[in-house]
């Protein structure tokens, strides 16, 4: 049985990836950080399972990483963890340069001192691409990331590159565009859009506030992506990947669709603009070219945008129809 390793298991990527790995037979082993109230919510489903175990342990706390590899000695290790809210980067910089950027050399020198064989994911970001160079952006494009968290993800990034090719460790990074689903934290614009819109169908809410409705993300579907960061340490060499879906929308119309698939129509009748939403500095425009990722990992998305949009927010009115509040 192969042994997998994952930090940032309690998230939306390490729920999904937890759940696809065990399927495939894996043994799973999960770090947790330690909380005064758990956060197991999206892995309630898989948390007794017999081949799954959660080990204490953070991304600021080197021994607790080293310590864990050296028991687990893991086939593949993918870091998931970091601060991953872009808008947070901006009011806490120096935490988020902690976890997202020095929390991956954190994990691959506990990698090269316990398991140097094992294969290693970086859970790198379009983000890094920021003020784009090129449309559409692929492994080549040049960085030029606009907030702190774009600026500690491209850290994240070299140092992988560097890894490998400083010790010979298999370490990839996946450059993934935005992926979405309805275990999607509430502060992201798409699942904050999901749920406001289906408490307004249910009369809890009647405005949704938002910043900017014209920036553009190419927008994929979570379980996807994490098909395609197992398909990255499959191979028999180490590289890099662009995954996305090759297509691009505004916020707009992330709204406008939303707004549709409830049955509330027009969406200007319940936006409102909150300033509070803009960011110092904005990311216009993400759309990836993920023709490598289709050749060499034989990857592609399931789902349209439409698709998307139509599950979160169904599942959104699911969910908001249970809880009375
Ligand atoms: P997420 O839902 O925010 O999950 C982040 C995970 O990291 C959580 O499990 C969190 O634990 C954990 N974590 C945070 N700080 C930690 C620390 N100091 N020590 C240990 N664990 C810590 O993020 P996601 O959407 O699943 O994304 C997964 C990864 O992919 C992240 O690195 C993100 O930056 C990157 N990424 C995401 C996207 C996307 O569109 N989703 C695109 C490109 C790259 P708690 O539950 O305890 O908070
Ligand atoms: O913002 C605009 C906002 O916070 C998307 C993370 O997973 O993907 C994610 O980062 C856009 C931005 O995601 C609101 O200004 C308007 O242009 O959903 P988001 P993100 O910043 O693209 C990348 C790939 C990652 O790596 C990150 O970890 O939506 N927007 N109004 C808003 N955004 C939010 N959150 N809230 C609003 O009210």
């Amino acid at each position: 049985m192969k042994k997998a390793f994952i930090t940032g298991i309690t998230g939306q990527d390490g729920s999904y990836l937890a759940q696809f790995l065990l399927e495939k037979g894996y043994n799973v082993y999960g770090l947790t950080r330690r909380t005064s109230t758990q956060n197991f919510e999206r892995i309630k489903e898989i948390i007794h399972h017999p081949n799954l175990e959660l080990i204490s342990g953070d991304l600021v706390d080197q021994q607790s990483i080293t310590f864990a590899l050296q028991d687990i000695q893991p086939d593949e290790i993918y870091n998931l963890a970091a601060q991953s809210f872009v808008k947070a980067s901006w009011e806490q910089p120096v935490l988020t340069g902690e976890f997202t950027a020095i929390g991956v050399t954190k994990v691959l020198e506990a990698m090269r001192l316990a398991c140097p064989k094992a294969k290693f994911y970086q859970a790198s970001s379009s983000e890094m691409f920021g003020k784009v160079r090129e449309v559409p952006q692929n492994e080549n494009t040049p960085f030029y990331p606009r907030s702190p968290y774009g600026v500690a993800k491209v850290y994240g990034h070299w140092i992988t590159v560097n890894y490998r090719e400083s010790y010979d460790l298999f370490a990839v990074s996946g450059i993934l565009f935005n992926h979405e689903s309805p275990r999607r934290g509430l502060e992201f614009v798409t699942r904050k859009i999901s749920n406001t819109v289906a408490r307004i169908k249910l009369g809890k809410e009647e405005v949704i506030e938002l910043g900017n409705l014209d920036s553009k993300r190419d927008w994929g579907y979570a379980k996807d992506y994490v098909q395609a960061m197992w398909l990255m340490l499959q191979q028999d060499k180490a590289d890099d990947y662009v995954i996305a879906t090759g297509e691009t929308h505004s916020v707009r119309e992330f709204l406008q669709i939303a707004c549709k698939v409830a049955g509330l129509g027009d969406y200007e009748k319940y936006y409102k603009h909150n300033k509070k939403y803009d960011r110092p500095a904005e990311v216009d425009l993400l759309i990836g070219n993920p023709e490598k990722a289709k050749k060499v990992l034989h990857w592609s998305p399931t789902i349209s945008f439409e698709e998307l949009v139509t599950l979160m927010v169904e599942k959104d009115l699911e969910f908001e129809l249970k809880n009375s509040n």
